[in-house]
């Protein structure tokens, strides 16, 4: 049986079984994708609900763990070398996981890198800006009197999403035939945008469940990691 007992986080968050990987997470737009991801690995794990709205990821346990103080986070007890690893970021957590299970990742080069490409993309653009969005739509920037940052960052989530429908106009996945972590890692954050506006948005055709687009698709694990 694995010891943890050095990590920190297992006091504010005890392992009940410290043979799994123990995820630190929420059902956000970010948190939602390690749990799609362990639940298409079929990978067994213990999932610990973080709650940041109550400031959770800010306790001196937590950010031993992550010193960014952001969920989510992993700590898998059979890492590199069989020695405990932790991690954070969700995009190197989608790339540490698909590499473990040897799935979810094309296996040749050009086809992981292109993989890689739209995974980063996720993470540098749509995410963050869909973010602004939504701070500025939705939450504490929505009474903000200069508008100018809003309307900015709904037309560049306007251009992305223009983007992804360009890549998706004639495949089911972003890799293709193939679902991969490029479309784990797009998931939450598209399937946030209407509820980001301050009205009620059509979704975007990638949204639509009939499509069997990546966002929508009937997975297990979409449905798992969701809830
Ligand atoms: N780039 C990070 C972003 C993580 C992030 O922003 N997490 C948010 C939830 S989606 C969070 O933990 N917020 C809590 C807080 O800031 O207090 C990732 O993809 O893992």
């Amino acid at each position: 049986m694995a010891d943890l007992s050095a990590f920190p986080i297992t006091k504010q968050y005890p392992a009940k079984d410290p043979s799994v990987l123990q995820l630190y997470s929420t059902p956000t737009p970010n948190g939602v994708k390690v749990a799609i991801a362990l639940e298409e690995l079929g990978l067994p794990y213990e999932a610990h609900f973080v709650d940041i709205m109550q400031n959770q990821t800010w306790t001196p346990d937590y950010l031993s763990l992550n010193p960014n103080g952001k969920i989510p986070a992993i700590l898998d007890p059979n890492g590199p070398g069989g020695k405990p690893f932790v991690l954070w970021e969700s995009g190197a957590i989608l790339v540490y996981l698909a590499d473990k299970a040897g799935k979810l990742i094309p296996a040749d080069p050009a086809g992981r890198y292109e993989t890689l490409q739209w995974v980063f993309w996720q993470m540098a653009a749509l995410g963050p800006m869909t973010g602004q969005m939504g701070f500025f739509h939705k939450f504490a920037g929505k009474d903000w009197e200069d508008k100018r940052p809003r309307d900015r960052f709904a037309a560049e989530v306007k251009r992305l999403l223009g983007v992804l429908e360009g890549r998706l106009a004639d495949r089911p996945f972003i890799m293709g035939q193939e679902f991969t972590i490029a479309d784990i890692a797009l998931i939450g954050w598209v399937r946030a945008i209407p509820a980001f506006r301050s009205q009620p948005s059509r979704a975007p055709r990638t949204l639509d469940p009939t499509r069997r687009r990546p966002i929508g698709g009937r997975r297990p694990g979409w449905r798992t990691g969701h809830r």
